[in-house]
């Protein structure tokens, strides 16, 4: 590894692996799905990936021999690597919660005392009961962690969720969240200068897709005496964009909407009078 390339650490498989690829590939990053490789190469950026478990990423940024990577931030606050984190990255959203059967008349906090919890994450556990004042025994397990109260391994589970459904399955209710979490952009302490250029082009193109998530390009033709009314639904990235249409009276007007508010101002530009609407993806957006 030389100071004109990038190496950066992403999931070899499991939950994060595709969307980072796609994150990549989006930034115009192509590398090679490499299951079983350890080490591949982008073929059109200085970007060497290396394939890891997620377990490992922070550790092996903290010491450099990656440059950045790409790892759920309950990672990087289990592990406590001393690595900066750069960006949020919108996928792998998740929390880490404790969660108790449901049998269990939860009154608070104060239940866990003297009590004996199950999970993966005794790192980030420790800290929140710590700060708590709460005393509980914590019981590391690394699979299968919501089967422990069943099997009589411990009262209560610190686990992971995401929909909520796997706690369901075994019986468990979440009682706490501890830490919200999603997949992050994570950088090295020390990154030797000569690659600040290559992280930084990076963080622009990981910013231009980012910026494009949710967001939609919206086209439609509109009597020009409600242009006005237009525009107040419309909030552009500065102000739509009207043309004058061949038929006389008309305007076309092109905006870039939030895919959340969509339908009802959709809804709304056709109770105006707006008509030919159409809806079209946004690939990157470039501030
Ligand atoms: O092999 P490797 O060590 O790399 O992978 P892994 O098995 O340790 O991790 P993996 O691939 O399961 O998850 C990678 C990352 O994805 C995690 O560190 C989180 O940052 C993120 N993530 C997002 C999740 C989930 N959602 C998730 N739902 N990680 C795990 N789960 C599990 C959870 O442990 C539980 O068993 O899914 C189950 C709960 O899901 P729900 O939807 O039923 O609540
Ligand atoms: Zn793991």
């Amino acid at each position: 590894m030389d100071g004109s390339t990038i190496r950066l650490a992403i999931q070899s498989k499991g939950r994060l692996n595709e969307d980072s690829l796609k994150l990549l590939k989006d930034a115009g990053i192509d590398v090679d799905d490499a299951k079983r490789k350890f080490l591949g190469r982008a073929a059109d950026f200085p970007l060497e990936v290396l394939y890891l478990r997620d377990d490992d990423i922070p550790g092996v940024v903290e010491d450099g021999a990656a440059d950045i990577g790409i790892v759920g931030f309950n990672e990087v606050a289990e592990t406590g690597a001393n690595v900066e984190v750069l960006r949020k990255l919108g996928f792998g959203k998740c929390r880490i919660s404790l969660a108790v059967p449901k049998s269990v008349d939860y009154p608070g906090l104060e239940w866990f005392h003297g009590k004996s919890v199950a999970t993966s994450y005794p790192s980030v556990l420790k800290g929140f009961l710590s700060r708590k004042g709460i005393d509980t025994e914590i019981r590391v397990i690394k699979g299968s962690v919501e089967i422990a109260p069943a099997a009589g391994i411990a009262d209560a589970i610190f686990d992971i969720v995401s929909s909520g459904g796997t706690l369901v399955s075994n019986g468990l209710r979440e009682v706490e969240v501890v830490l919200e979490s999603e997949a992050v952009l994570i950088v090295r302490k020390d990154l030797p200068a000569e690659k600040r250029s290559l992280l930084d082009s990076i963080l622009f193109r990981f910013d231009a897709v980012g910026e494009s998530r949710g967001k939609k390009y919206i086209l439609m033709n509109i009597p020009d005496e409600r242009l006005s009314e237009v525009f107040g639904l419309l909030p552009a990235m500065r102000s739509p964009t009207v043309m004058p249409l061949a038929a006389k009276g008309w305007s076309s007007v092109h905006s870039v909407i939030s895919e959340k508010s969509l339908w009802k101002t959709v809804e709304q530009l056709k109770s105006i009078g707006a008509e030919g609407i159409l809806i079209l993806n946004v690939d990157k957006v470039i501030d």
